[in-house]
């Protein structure tokens, strides 16, 4: 906050009437009251033009005064104990595990500086899953895992083995994960928030998809909460602070975030010129959340009260995080000579102090009952989020070689020495001939500490963290009749399958028995889709309903919101969006409700822009549809190089869980749907999917007898060849490059004298997978009978040489080359996009029919069957410039 300047003051005397004024009806007639007439007082001042500018910061102080803080409701000296045993073991955890494997790294300081917050939130506020309602979603900071475990092994919850084995996973069950990993802990972790900011954003739309699932009547949240503890390093990220204002405007008062401001990130200091809570602050309170500083430890109230003329406070506003750190690690002499001095009258405020009580002067994170105080505070928050912004030192107690080192956040061991120090700081009882090994500390479960800490958990619900695995809860797939017509094709017409996606979609949401439980969401591409039917049939997602009368109310299907809106319409974000996926997708464990999220995009904007949420999505173990729309390089033709998506497909093969299908015709996304939903929802499968879908228009045939299968497991024989010619060959098409392959094939018949068999591809990502799981037994079993590779199999026996075409890059048909029984051509889209018609685009690409014709001649060139002499004339003949631009060099 600007400092008050006296000189600016024209009328001191006129200055202090009104401030005495105010300061009467504070304790005549409440805050309450003279929150109002400052209020009504500015508000009136701007109607006259004097538009005051109001700072977002209040001075560097504890947001709650000592007067209002509440009575501390736990044992204070009990609590402390826990804390300090969880200290010791957390960093033994790490220490021991560097000590037998060097390198195996983890994190001391991090948990060092949260300890308080953690423990104040275990033992007073955080609701487990085994009490009264679903319980609370606690995303913890990754760093601090070692913390949690600690706190797991005093409830017995985990074992020595298992503290043994941090880091060391590939026994599996064995080991601790490094950090927050459902996939690796299924019954503990439930978020995955290393990936710094995806924990603070995936928060938020948590929280926001707790209340859409209660507005909609399908989970009851009203006592949930979400806590989401975040580094104040983790801030810099754009995904951490980038949705707070979807949280405000949400009235998100189930959400907490507490921010812990150890001053320090990685290398150094996080805002060393600066002060990082007071930036803070003012982001968060200008984007309508309430703010609750704990900056202060209780050693300081004394000093602020005797400070009645300010001069403390206007100080510790000017220092600067870099400046404080240095103190912080200094002796009381030299913060009384470096800090204290800077003013006669803060030097008199610490008169009555040893230097040993000035170097002892707390930051607030470290004390429980600022902590208490704040949490409490946060809670009480009604109709709007809340953050709690502590103030705390990285590596807090572990020693001088930790505390507020700017190397502490890397430190993996203690020396002997240090050790013995960390032992007498806790007090804990171990022998001087054992602290060496630094043994993990129990004092068993009949101890006051371990029968404390169990029943404050148990009066709050049970455990912290856990994930719930044994959810029974399954989703009926739709009767085939609903899959029915996509199946048949159409008779008529033509469609692209993205417009066959949201009729598919459409007939979903209306289904008796799966309807509800659909959760479609988009980010502002509903029009682009030609999904914008479904605002009016299902509406959109508003928790404070529609106060507008939307220009179009005069339409069938006008733009509705409300708040039983089945839609969620994001907006521009699909880091957003992808949040909203993780939540709905994985709400048959968070919330106990299976729900079916299909998010529908920009299929650029998908595994590019937000592939470590889907990487995340896989780590969540999350269960839905995400549809990269308007993809193929060429497919979406006029939007160019940023647009056209030719690569996402390779992006995709990269996450283990995600079945993958690029997909050309009605029945194949049929297939691929109905799969999804039994595997998903009634199997339980822990696996996500990843169609694209485009927007060209074609004839939708009705599906080959046989070919279900086929489709499911990436090839399947589409059509074969009318007759057999002078040459045959083999032509695999994909997505929307089928229609080229099948005039290809018309093209090879007509004018070379070639037949061809055509394939439909919809994943080359199952068939690799399949093929490379058939390697691997047959390496590891030489005496079994050997697997052949689903791809190998049915195109053994088949005339080659097999030609592949796709609308993505060559490496994605590539991955497969080696189980093909034959020689084998890939084309594909390799090079960045640009705008210009399909002909054109497909021309420039390559991937034409008269490209794939060309191809497939020059796969039979290879075999011998064909001259070169030939092979030149053919090029002539299909009007293929050799002279042109190679695509992958543009
Ligand atoms: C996206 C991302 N980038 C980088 C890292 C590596 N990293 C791990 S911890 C850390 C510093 C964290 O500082 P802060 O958020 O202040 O947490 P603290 O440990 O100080 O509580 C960094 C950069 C990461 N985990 N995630
Ligand atoms: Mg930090």
């Amino acid at each position: 906050m600007d400092s008050y300047r006296p000189e600016s003051d024209k009328d001191p005397v006129e200055t202090r009437e009104w401030l005495d004024s105010l300061k009467s009806v504070v304790e005549h007639e409440g805050r309450e009251r003279a929150r109002f007439l400052l209020e009504r007082t500015i508000e009136d001042g701007r109607r006259q033009g004097v538009a005051p500018v109001l700072p977002l910061n209040t001075d560097y102080v504890n947001t709650v005064r000592v007067e209002d803080q509440p009575e501390f409701p736990g044992d204070e000296a009990l609590e402390r104990r826990i804390r300090r045993i969880i200290r010791w073991n957390a960093a033994a955890m790490v220490h021991r595990a560097n000590k037998k494997f060097d390198g195996l790294g983890g994190h001391i300081s991090t948990y060092a500086s949260s300890a308080s917050l953690y423990e104040i939130g275990f033992n007073h506020f955080f609701r487990g899953k085994d009490g009264d309602g679903l319980g609370d979603q606690v995303y913890y900071q990754g760093h601090a895992s070692p913390g949690m475990y600690a706190r797991s092994f005093l409830e017995g919850r985990i074992s020595v083995d298992q503290m043994d084995h941090f880091r060391r996973e590939t026994e599996r069950g064995r080991g601790l994960s490094s950090y927050p990993h459902p996939r690796l802990m299924p019954n503990y972790w439930e978020f995955p928030t290393v990936s710094m900011g995806l924990g603070p954003i995936g928060a938020i739309y948590q929280a926001r998809f707790n209340r859409y699932m209660e507005n909609r009547g399908l989970a009851d949240t009203s006592k949930s909460h979400v806590w989401c503890f975040v580094g104040d390093g983790e801030t810099d990220e754009p995904e951490t602070l980038g949705a707070l204002r979807i949280a405000a405007g949400e009235k998100l008062d189930n959400l907490t975030f507490i921010v812990n401001c150890n001053l320090q990130r990685l290398d150094g200091p996080v805002r060393g010129n600066g002060k990082i809570i007071q930036d803070l602050e003012a982001v968060f309170r200008g984007s309508g959340w309430d703010v609750t500083k704990v900056i202060w430890g209780d050693n300081w109230d004394e000093l602020f009260a005797r400070d009645t003329e300010g001069v403390l406070r206007e100080h510790l506003n000017a220092v600067v995080d870099g400046e404080w750190q240095r103190l912080t690690t200094a002796s009381g002499e030299t913060v009384r000579k470096a800090f204290f001095a800077r003013d006669p009258r803060m030097l008199e405020l610490v008169s009555h102090l040893s230097d040993e009580q000035v170097g002892a002067l707390r930051r607030g994170g470290h004390s429980n009952r600022k902590v208490y105080a704040g949490y409490k505070r946060a809670l009480e928050s009604k109709g709007r989020p809340s953050v709690i912004l502590a103030h705390t030192v990285k590596g807090w107690r572990l020693g001088e070689a930790f505390e507020g080192s700017y190397v502490t956040h890397s430190k993996k061991k203690f020396q002997s020495t240090e050790l013995k120090t960390f032992r007498d700081v806790l007090e804990l009882p171990i022998a001087d001939d054992k602290v060496e090994e630094f043994p993990f500390y129990h004092p068993g479960p009949d101890s006051p500490e371990v029968q404390y800490l169990t029943e404050r958990r148990r009066a709050l619900g049970g455990p912290l963290p856990k994930r719930r695995t044994a959810v029974d809860v399954k989703l009926e797939t739709p009767k085939a009749d609903l899959f029915g017509e996509f199946y048949q094709g159409m008779a008529k017409g033509i469609a692209s399958t993205t417009m066959v996606f949201s009729r598919m979609l459409a007939k979903l949401l209306r289904d008796k028995k799966v309807g509800k439980y659909v959760v479609p969401i988009v980010p502002d591409e509903a029009r682009t889709f030609g999904m914008d039917a479904l605002f009016g049939q299902v509406g959109i997602y508003a928790a404070h309903g529609q106060l507008y009368e939307p220009m179009d109310k005069g339409k069938l299907l006008y733009y509705r919101e409300s708040k039983d809106g089945q839609v969620l319409e994001e907006g521009i974000t699909e880091a957003g969006s992808m949040a909203s996926f993780i939540s709905a997708a994985t709400s048959y464990s968070v919330l106990s409700q299976p729900m079916i999220p299909f998010y529908i995009f920009y299929s650029m904007f998908g595994f590019q822009r937000t592939g470590d949420q889907l990487w995340a999505a896989g780590d969540s173990m999350a269960r839905g549809f995400v549809l990269g729309a308007t993809a193929g390089r060429t497919t979406l033709n006029g939007e160019g190089l940023q647009h056209e998506d030719g690569h996402s497909h390779m992006a995709a093969m990269s996450v283990p869980n995600v079945v993958a299908y690029d997909v050309a015709f009605a029945f194949e996304l049929a297939a691929v749907i109905e799969d999804g939903l039994s595997r998903m929802y009634e199997k339980n499968e822990n696996i996500y999917y990843y169609i694209t879908l485009q927007n060209e228009d074609y004839a939708m045939p009705p599906m080959p007898e046989g070919a279900k299968e086929g489709v499911l497991k990436g090839i399947y024989k589409f059509r074969n060849a009318e007759t057999k010619l002078k040459h045959h060959v083999q032509l695999l098409g994909s997505g929307s490059i089928m229609q080229q392959v099948l005039q290809a094939q018309a093209l090879l018949a007509e004018k070379f004298d070639v037949s061809a068999d055509v394939w439909g591809v919809t994943s080359y990502q199952q068939l690799r997978n399949d093929g490379m799981s058939c390697e691997r037994f047959n390496r590891l079993n030489p005496e079994a009978t050997p697997r052949v590779p689903y791809l190998t199999q049915v195109l053994t026996g088949a005339e080659g040489p097999f030609i592949a075409a796709s609308d993505y890059i060559k490496a994605t048909a590539d991955v497969v080359a080696r189980f093909i029984p034959g020689r084998f051509v890939p084309l594909g889209t390799d090079g960045f996009g640009m705008s210009d018609t399909r002909e054109a685009l497909r021309r420039h690409f390559e991937v034409d029919a008269e490209s794939i014709a060309l191809g497939a001649l020059d796969g039979l060139r290879q075999e011998g069957k064909l001259t070169g002499k030939e092979l030149a004339a053919a090029v002539q003949q299909l009007g293929v410039d050799a002279g042109k631009v190679e695509p992958m060099t543009v």
